[in-house]
């Protein structure tokens, strides 16, 4: 075992201590330093000694995007700028973006994070990681470049975009791994074709480290089969820390959660309730030691479960499930509530469908209108509309069977649909508010 991964087995009531003592530190620094964090407590009447036990949290506060967003830029920040190393920023859904100063040992825990996640998938120092997510402002380039290199791969900085030449060095430098979002991997598998480059004989990629957006088990095993590599799924959000907040073991369908450092908790987003592990909810984290920008309660919109009992895998870290929707991005349509990730799964049911799709909502005066566009792989997309409407009627039935509602279903040609070097959009909501 890589020094690395020696927490991820930490014994569970040690973990537990451990976690009470953290949260007993950053509780009363964060009062102390931070007038949102503090004017919430006093509100609700309840003062950092107040938490004498784990379940104790659930007395305090949340903190949310808008938090964020209202005190923009610097509002939330507890740690002088002389402490101050690196700022990450994130757009919100609207007009200002949301902005994460950390700490030199802000960034120390989150490479960890990263670090830990890439050994849980198997990596090595021997492992050559191409990280095609974006750098800059957006966590995952840094992230998975920090992480990489934490672990000793040698880290080969691309970004994301210029896709050709990647895939070029992907092959001349015997790239082993790469990490990027799931959408920006199939453009790539895409553009490789076209070059007539096929990843299992052409390179020696064994290793996808996939995040950032949801994706389905479906577009997972697509991805496997396509590239012959394992695909891998982290997670992470730029207010926590970035990727590496959680990843998969392989043993289990779900991600283990570093909650030596982001404690989880799963709440009713109605009634604010904290849920009883095995229950899916909203996602909240607290960031037991990061002292640049702490979140205490912090709902990240996506929906998960932390699963109960222990992983084969031997690991003590809490499992969440895979993220599948965010409470945000359920889609009322015809009054039906529909998620995105149910789409996809229907879509992925046909082998003659292409892992690129869009969906589309407009509305009349009266009707919303549902379409889903569709592409279909070069050898189905035929000139015969027979075969062609037999073809959108099986799409249209593995959709309706898993949403019970009757979309329409356009088929369009491979390379129709916009791709994207970073996350996908997949939902043009053209409805009036
Ligand atoms: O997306 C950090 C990241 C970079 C994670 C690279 C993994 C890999 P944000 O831009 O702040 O940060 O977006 C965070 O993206 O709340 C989820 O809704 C979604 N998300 C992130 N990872 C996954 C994943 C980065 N593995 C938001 N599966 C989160 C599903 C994910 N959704």
């Amino acid at each position: 075992m890589h020094p690395i991964s020696k927490p991820d087995y930490m014994p569970v009531d040690e973990l537990r201590a451990m976690q009470l003592r953290k949260l007993q530190k950053i509780i009363p620094y964060e009062y102390e330093r931070v007038p949102l964090f503090r004017r919430r407590c006093d509100e609700k009447g309840v003062h950092p000694r107040d938490l004498a036990t784990l379940k104790d949290l659930a007395r305090f506060p949340f903190m949310k995007k808008t938090d964020l967003r209202d005190e923009y830029p610097l509002g939330l920040t507890a740690a002088p700028m002389h402490d101050i190393v690196r700022f990450h920023c994130s757009s919100g859904t609207t007009g200002k973006p949301i902005c994460i100063p950390s700490t030199q040992g802000d960034i120390d825990i989150w490479s960890e994070g990263v670090a830990r996640c890439l050994a849980m998938y198997g990596l090595t120092a021997d492992d050559i990681l191409q990280v095609s997510y974006g750098y800059g402002l957006f966590t995952g380039g840094l992230g998975a470049h920090y992480g990489g290199e934490k672990l000793g791969c040698a880290v080969l900085p691309t970004g994301a975009g210029n896709t050709e030449k990647q895939i070029m060095l992907m092959q001349d430098l015997g790239v082993t791994a790469i990490a990027c979002t799931p959408s920006y991997f199939l453009h790539l598998a895409t553009t490789a074709e076209k070059m007539g480059v096929d990843f299992r004989r052409d390179t020696k990629l064994r290793h996808g480290i996939f995040g950032a957006e949801p994706w389905t088990n479906e577009i997972r095993a697509k991805i496997e089969s396509i590239a012959g590599i394992t695909a891998h799924d982290i997670y992470g959000l730029t207010e926590i820390a970035g990727p590496g907040v959680a990843g998969n073991c392989g043993r289990c369908n779900g991600l283990h959660v570093w909650e030596d450092h982001f404690y989880p908790e799963i709440i009713d987003p109605d009634t604010l309730e904290v849920l009883p592990d095995g229950e899916q909810g909203e996602l909240v984290f607290t960031t037991l030691d990061r002292f640049g920008t702490p979140m205490i309660r912090y709902r990240t919109r996506d929906i998960s479960r932390l699963q109960t009992g222990r992983c084969e895998c031997g690991r003590t870290m809490r499992v969440m499930d895979r993220i599948s929707a965010r409470s945000d991005d359920m889609l009322i349509v015809h009054g039906v509530n529909v998620f995105p990730s149910q789409i996809e799964t229907g879509l992925m049911k046909v082998p003659e469908v292409a892992p690129h799709y869009q969906i589309v909502l407009s509305s009349t005066d009266t009707l919303d209108l549902f379409e889903i566009k569709v592409e279909v792989v070069a050898e189905a997309f035929s000139d015969n509309i027979r075969d062609l409407e037999a073809l959108r009627r099986r799409v249209l039935a593995a959709v309706k069977g898993i949403i019970g509602l009757t979309p329409k279903i356009t088929l369009v040609g491979p390379g129709t649909l916009p791709r994207s070097e970073g996350k996908i959009k997949r939902v043009i909501d053209n409805r009036r508010k």
